[in-house]
């Protein structure tokens, strides 16, 4: 674990080439190669979840402010925090154009077109673009950016009620899932009323909490019940040949699960990256003296081939560099699994692999189980950064019973449960009280009194530091 996380977070982008904040605009930053490698694999996997069930499109960036401001709650949540385009060229606009910070206005006019009657429902979309918010919070790389480049929205129209919760149940399994495959834990609660998503009737969210006890959200479920229905017209004409309006449901992940990838499963000497989503699987590392040089690197090709007959991601690091640096490097990069392969290593026909999570060495024969063993080590340690996030999250959730005991629970890095009446008052009153914001609701009770009011409580509700 990480001792100073912030100032960790900030090294590792730059030193295992994740991303470069030097470009002259705050808060919008450049993917460097590894970075936007991980960025792929990492989408890769939500894409292929979603593909199962939800079609991919791509909207303009641009909205008109027409659009943009007919839905009342959605345009105050989001004004402090829109760019605008004013003029094309030297021309002012007739009417001046948002940049996307999210895309319920650009797509819903359009709904209004597409669906006429209930046949045309479900519509299930998503996008992954590139959203604009004028952050006037602390901007920190992945984590709170004003150019979200990884913005993963999906959109959904139902005819009843009932589908569109269902639809928030299939959201949060597919997010399961997806940060399931990336070892990352998390926690779901209801956010609460003043800081659910504007203009929706309740949010779901995922938070996990980072190295230093603050919790970071890394996945939203709106249900929009129909607020945007209303506004936009999106009506259909049901079997009895009533027009209604649908209700509709979106829901949204951004750079930040990278970040969590990065910071959750990161130590002091750098990234230990999940193999589903690491550049490289398999790193090779031949050892190299000017006796046996060819042979080396041929037998390095050899198993690099046989490993890509597997499906798995396999590079030879053959930089005319000492071992020790090679060694250095793809430990910072997280590369899960290393084999090292010198003349003597050959001629007793075996290598020597190292797992990054554990770094022990392990040796393995060069004979055709050689595949087979390496995935067996790569599944290792996937369950094994898995379990131990897992473990860390199990260990920063307290249970307290008054206020002095949240503030020394927060103080000491957890994330502290309390039972709470759920009256918007009293949760505003702890928040001020405290200094730490209620993330929700995370379950329903039927018993304790709450913490603040003394009254009968209604839920266990949790509350963290928060980026
Ligand atoms: C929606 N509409 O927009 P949401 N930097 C990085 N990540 C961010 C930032 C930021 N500045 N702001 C928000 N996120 C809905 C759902 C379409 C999709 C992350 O929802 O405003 C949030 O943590 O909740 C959240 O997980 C996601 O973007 C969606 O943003």
């Amino acid at each position: 674990m990480v001792e100073n996380f912030d100032e960790w977070f900030h090294d590792i982008l730059e030193k295992a080439n994740i991303t470069d904040s030097r470009y002259p605009i705050k808060g919008m930053a450049i993917w460097m190669p590894y970075g936007f490698q991980i960025r792929k694999h990492t989408m890769n996997i939500i894409k292929k979840l979603l593909d199962e069930d939800h079609e991919e499109v791509l909207f303009p960036m641009l909205i008109p402010e027409t659009e943009l401001a007919k839905e009342g709650i959605h345009v105050k949540g989001f004004e402090d925090e829109v760019y605008w385009i004013t003029k094309g060229g030297q021309t002012e606009l007739n009417e001046q154009l948002a940049l996307r910070p999210t895309s319920e206005t650009a797509m819903y006019p359009m709904y209004a077109l597409w669906i006429r009657s209930h046949i045309d429902l479900p519509i299930k979309y998503y996008q992954i673009v590139n959203t604009f918010r004028y952050e006037t919070k602390h901007t920190r790389p992945l984590i709170r950016v004003r150019e979200i480049t990884t913005f993963k929205e999906a959109h959904t129209a139902h005819a009843t009620k009932e589908e569109s919760d269902e639809q928030i149940q299939e959201f949060i399994k597919i997010y399961k899932e997806f940060f399931d495959d990336l070892g990352i834990p998390y926690l779901i609660s209801k956010r609460p009323e003043w800081d659910k998503f504007p203009g929706a009737d309740y949010t779901m969210a995922f938070d996990v909490i980072m190295p230093n006890g603050k919790t970071l959200q890394i996945g939203t479920i709106h249900n929009l019940g129909q607020t945007f229905a209303k506004t936009f017209d999106i009506t259909f004409e049901d079997k009895d040949g009533e027009h209604k309006y649908v209700y509709q449901t979106c829901a949204g992940v951004s750079d930040r699960v990278i970040a969590s990838v990065i910071s959750v499963h990161g130590e002091e000497k750098g990234l230990r990256l999940p193999p589903k989503v690491s550049p490289n699987q398999v790193t090779i590392i031949p050892i190299l003296f000017k006796k046996g040089r060819e042979e080396v690197l041929a037998k390095c090709s050899e198993i690099k081939s046989q490993l890509e007959g597997k499906g798995l991601r396999v590079n030879i690091d053959d930089r005319d560099i000492r071992p020790g640096k090679k060694f250095f490097d793809w430990e910072l990069k997280g590369t899960p699994v290393k084999l090292e392969l010198g003349p003597r290593d050959l001629e007793n026909n075996i290598t020597i692999a190292m797992r990054r999570d554990e770094g022990e060495k392990i040796e393995l024969s060069l004979d055709d189980d050689l595949a087979d063993n390496v995935v067996d080590l790569l599944d290792k340690t996937s369950e094994n950064l898995s379990a131990t996030a897992w473990n860390f999250q199990e260990e920063h959730v307290k249970f307290a019973n008054n206020l002095d005991e949240i503030r020394e629970l927060v103080e000491a890095g957890n994330v502290v449960k309390f039972y709470w009446c759920g009256e918007e008052e009293v949760g505003h009153e702890i928040e001020e009280k405290t200094g730490y914001d209620v993330l929700g609701i995370q379950e329903e009770v039927s018993e304790g009194k709450c913490i603040a009011s003394g009254k009968d409580a209604k839920y266990i509700a949790l509350i963290a530091k928060t980026y």
